[in-house]
C-alpha cells in the first residue's frame, strides 16, 4: 500500500528518493518548479537533459511519459521528469495528466525509489483547473500498481494543499 502525504511548500526542499519535475518536451528547462529545479539541482541536472535529447529524445519528450535524471544538488537521489498536457477547455486531456503520475510511478519502481515527491502536474503555466488536477492525481495514484511506499505531494500554496486535502478521506 502507497502512503500519500501532502506537505505545504517548496518541491525543492523535500528530501526524498525521487523529486518529479513538471517539465516541459524540450527537457531544457523553463519556469514554474522546472525552473526551481534546475536552479537548486545545478547543471548536473541540464547536463543529463541533454544528453537524452542527444540520445533518446532527439524530439523531445511526449506528454504524458516520464524520464529520470540525476538530481544534482537537490536532497535526492533522482529527478523524474514528466511532460503534462495543456489544459484545453474542449479536448478531454485527462487521460494524458493521468498517464504523468503513472509513468512517473514506473520510473520510480525502475529505479527503486521507494519516496516520490510530486507537485500539481499542468495546475501552473499549463492552466489545469487545481480541483480537476488533485482529483486526476490522488485518483491515479492509489489506483496504480506500485512498489513506492511514500507519495508525497509538495503544494506550492495554501489553494492548492486544501484542493487535495479535499481528494483524501
Ligand atoms: N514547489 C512546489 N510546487 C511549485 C513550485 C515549487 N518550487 N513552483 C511552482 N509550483 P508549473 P505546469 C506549483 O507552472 O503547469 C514550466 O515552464 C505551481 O503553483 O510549474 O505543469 C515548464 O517548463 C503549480 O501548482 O507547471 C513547462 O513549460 C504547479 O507547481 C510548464 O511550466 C505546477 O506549475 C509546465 O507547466
Amino acid at each position: 500500500m502507497t502512503r500519500i502525504t501532502l506537505v505545504q511548500g517548496d518541491i525543492t526542499r523535500q528530501s526524498v528518493d525521487a523529486i518529479v519535475n513538471a517539465a516541459n518536451s524540450s527537457l531544457l528547462g523553463g519556469g514554474g518548479v522546472d525552473g526551481a529545479i534546475h536552479r537548486r539541482g545545478g547543471p548536473a541536472i541540464l547536463a543529463d537533459c541533454r544528453k537524452l535529447r542527444a540520445s533518446h529524445y532527439g524530439k523531445g519528450l511526449p506528454t504524458g511519459q516520464a524520464v529520470a535524471t540525476t538530481a544534482g544538488d537537490l536532497d535526492a537521489q533522482w529527478v523524474i521528469h514528466t511532460v503534462g498536457p495543456v489544459h484545453s477547455p474542449s479536448l478531454d486531456r485527462s487521460e494524458l495528466l493521468a498517464s504523468c503520475y503513472r509513468e512517473s510511478l514506473k520510473r520510480a519502481d525502475e529505479l527503486g525509489a521507494r519516496t516520490v515527491a510530486f507537485p500539481a502536474i499542468s495546475t501552473g503555466i499549463y492552466g489545469w483547473p487545481m480541483d480537476d488536477g488533485a482529483r486526476i492525481a490522488v485518483e491515479t495514484v492509489r489506483d496504480a500498481d506500485t512498489a513506492v511506499e511514500e507519495v508525497r505531494f509538495v503544494l506550492f500554496d495554501e489553494r492548492a494543499y486544501e484542493a487535495f486535502a479535499r481528494q483524501l478521506p
